[in-house]
Order: structure tokens, then C-alpha cells, then sequence
């Protein structure tokens, strides 16, 4: 028997084209890559530079994507009201965001660059992931995010929320508090809260550390009672 989270659970892996890259920085070794996802039929996007720990938050979600609040996959969860509805409302979307047949859950390498991946899945929410380093690689590509919410109206309307989550808090929670690290990004969290309250999705800010389990499970639930259809 197929376990019931791996049937709930799509990730599609991939890479942001080189023509993304040269747009956003000269530098060859700073790549960007993402995960689109799907959990109980809402999809996200995980943007961010290489190296932050998108794939390890994808497994530490779909190990723990049952204990989040409201996400227990009973076995009526995909037929039930809510997501079943919106599961069906999406399914056009999906198909085209996987035209190799099958991409057998996860790790189909998917090449394209954010503003594509954001019109075809227009997700309900974004995951934006950095740690404490290369400041201003982070800065760069979070602005290039916010530019691309601003423009790309029909995407926009289905956003429910952005995480910013700062992640590797266990090599720098020691030294440093969240709020003296944002302070670095002060333009870019402010442009968040304007942008956020502007287009009415929720912004929030977390640090995590996802290899020691801590922080994340708070920010993801949040991030979930975010982006999950509300009762009218
Ligand atoms: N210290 C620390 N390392 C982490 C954390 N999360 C991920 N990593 C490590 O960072 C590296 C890159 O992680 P990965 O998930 O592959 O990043 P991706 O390129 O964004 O998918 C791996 O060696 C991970 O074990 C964390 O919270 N703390
Ligand atoms: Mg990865």
C-alpha cells in the first residue's frame, strides 16, 4: 500500500535557467534553484539560492506534514470540501507544469526561471529561503521576487502568503538575534510589509534550523494556516 502522504505529497525539483541567473547576477557561482510543491492539492513555491536548504525542508515535510495542524491527512482530506474543490480547480495547471508524464513525486528536474514557474503554478504562497551568508545575493534575488509579485497580476491574485524563512539558525543563533540579521534586509522587510498589506497576502519571518528541527515546525504551520482555503 502506497503510503498516504507520498500520494498527497508532489515536489517538483528544479533549476532557474541561465538566462534567470545572467538577469540577476554575473556571478557563475551564485545559482538559484527551486521546488514547486504540492501538499493536499496547494501549491507553493520554495525559491532561493543553492545551498539553503530547500531540499532539506521538502523532507522535513514530508516526514512532517501529518503532525502540522490542520493538515492531517485523514483519508477523506482529498475528497473533503475545501481542498478537494480547489484540487480540481487547479488540475489544468498541474498538467502543464508536468508535461513528462510522470514525475514520480519528486525529483523531476524542472528548468525554467521564477516569473514562468510563478504564472504557470500561481501558487498560494512563496517560501523564500536564505541563511546568514552572502547578504547580498539574498537581498538581490528577494527583490527580484517582490519586482515579480508586483507584475505579475494574475499570479498575484492567488498569493496567500510569503514565508522568509532564515534558516541554519544553529550556526548563528549563538552570535546573532533574528531581528539584528534582518536588519541587514531592513529596505527589502520593509518593502515586504508594504507590498504584503498592499495585496493583502501574509508576510511573516522565521528562523530555522531544519537539520536540528528547530523553528520550522512553528513557521510552517503558520505558513499552512496561511495559504489553506478559509471557510467563507
Ligand atoms: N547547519 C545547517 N545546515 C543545514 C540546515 N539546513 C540545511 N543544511 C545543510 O545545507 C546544505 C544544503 O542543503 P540543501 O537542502 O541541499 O540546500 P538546497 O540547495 O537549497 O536544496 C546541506 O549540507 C544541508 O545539510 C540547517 O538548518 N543548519
Ligand atoms: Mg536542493
Amino acid at each position: 500500500m502506497t503510503n498516504l502522504i507520498d500520494r498527497l505529497f508532489t515536489a517538483v525539483f528544479g533549476n532557474v535557467s541561465s538566462k534567470f541567473i545572467d538577469n540577476l547576477t554575473r556571478s557563475v557561482d551564485q545559482v538559484y534553484d527551486f521546488v514547486y510543491v504540492k501538499v493536499l492539492g496547494l501549491p507553493f513555491i520554495v525559491l532561493g539560492a543553492r545551498q539553503t536548504g530547500k531540499t532539506t525542508l521538502i523532507e522535513w515535510l514530508r516526514q512532517n506534514v501529518a503532525s502540522l495542524e490542520d493538515f492531517s491527512p485523514a483519508p477523506t482530506a482529498p475528497g473533503g470540501d475545501a481542498v478537494g474543490t480547489f484540487s480540481s480547480s487547479i488540475g489544468d495547471e498541474m498538467m502543464r507544469l508536468k508535461p513528462l508524464r510522470d514525475v514520480g513525486g519528486e525529483n523531476e528536474m524542472w528548468e525554467t526561471d521564477w516569473v514562468e514557474l510563478f504564472r504557470e503554478a500561481k501558487p498560494r504562497g512563496i517560501i523564500f529561503l536564505v541563511d546568514h551568508t552572502d547578504v547580498l545575493k539574498h537581498k538581490d534575488a528577494l527583490n527580484f521576487v517582490m519586482n515579480m509579485i508586483e507584475e505579475e497580476k494574475e499570479a498575484q491574485k492567488n498569493l496567500k502568503a510569503v514565508l522568509l524563512l532564515v534558516n541554519k539558525s544553529d550556526l548563528w543563533l549563538q552570535q546573532m538575534t533574528l531581528d539584528k540579521l534582518m536588519q541587514q534586509y531592513g529596505n527589502e522587510v520593509k518593502r515586504l510589509g508594504q507590498q504584503s498589506e498592499r495585496l493583502g497576502y501574509k508576510a511573516s519571518i522565521y528562523s530555522s534550523s531544519v537539520t536540528q528541527g528547530v523553528g520550522v515546525r512553528e513557521a510552517m504551520r503558520t505558513f499552512f494556516n496561511s495559504i489553506r482555503p478559509q471557510p467563507r
